[in-house]
Order: structure tokens, then C-alpha cells, then sequence
């Protein structure tokens, strides 16, 4: 179960981003410290996942609709490439417990985000 987060913020407005694509389930938005040309984070609006195995399990038809939603952007904004990274524990760099897919997008020899 995942904790309060910068995310939920998001997800209910108190925060407020850019939303690039949105669907019953999902939000997207652009990182605020982007690794790329092209860096879009797609999450959940659910707060019921940490990572991406929590949500995997529980909601797989959620996960594929995340992967739909990256194949979307990266059409729109990169030329239909992209790279995508689900960071899952503090270990590999994971900051955010609400489950997080990064789109990475572009020229990516110098993103940080292997
Ligand atoms: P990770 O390290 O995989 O947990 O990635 C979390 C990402 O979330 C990180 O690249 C920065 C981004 N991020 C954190 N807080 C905010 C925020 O308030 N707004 C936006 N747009 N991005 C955020």
C-alpha cells in the first residue's frame, strides 16, 4: 500500500502540473527534473501501489493501459521510440512510492537514467 505522496498531491490537484494524457486510470505529466529531450512520468491515480509489482498483480489491465499511454506519447512528442524505466526500491534510485513509469524519449546518451 502505498503512503501519502508528492503523487497523490498530483493526482488530486493540490499539486498542479501539465497534463499530457489522462484516462479513467491514469494521469501523465513531465518530470520536473528531466533525464531527457523527452521525459514524461505516467502514473496511477490509484494510491494503492508502490511499485510496479504491487500494481502488476493487483491491477495488470492498469499496467498495459500505462504502456498503451507511453506508446501514445512517445508518438506524439518523439517519433514513436522510447525507453521506459519503472525504479522499484530506494536501492535503484526509487523516490516516489506511488508506482511510476519514466518515458524517456529523444537522444537519451546523456540521460542519467540507464
Ligand atoms: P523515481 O526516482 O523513479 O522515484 O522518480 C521520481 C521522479 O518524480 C523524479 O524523476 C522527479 C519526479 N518528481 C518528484 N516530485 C515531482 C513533482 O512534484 N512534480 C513533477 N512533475 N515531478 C516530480
Amino acid at each position: 500500500m502505498a503512503k501519502e505522496t508528492v503523487f497523490a498531491k498530483i493526482v488530486s490537484g493540490e499539486i498542479p502540473v501539465q497534463i499530457l494524457a489522462e484516462t479513467e486510470r491514469l494521469i501523465a505529466f513531465p518530470d520536473m527534473s528531466p533525464q531527457a529531450p523527452v521525459h514524461i512520468l505516467v502514473i496511477p491515480k490509484s494510491t494503492a501501489y508502490e511499485n510496479v509489482t504491487e500494481l502488476a498483480a493487483a491491477e495488470p489491465e492498469t499496467l498495459a493501459e500505462m504502456i498503451q499511454v507511453a506508446q501514445q506519447l512517445a508518438d506524439e512528442h518523439a517519433g514513436g521510440e522510447y525507453r521506459l524505466i519503472f525504479n522499484t526500491g530506494a536501492g535503484v534510485g526509487q523516490t516516489v512510492f506511488h508506482v511510476h513509469a519514466h518515458v524517456l524519449a529523444g537522444n537519451l546518451e546523456e540521460s542519467s537514467l540507464i
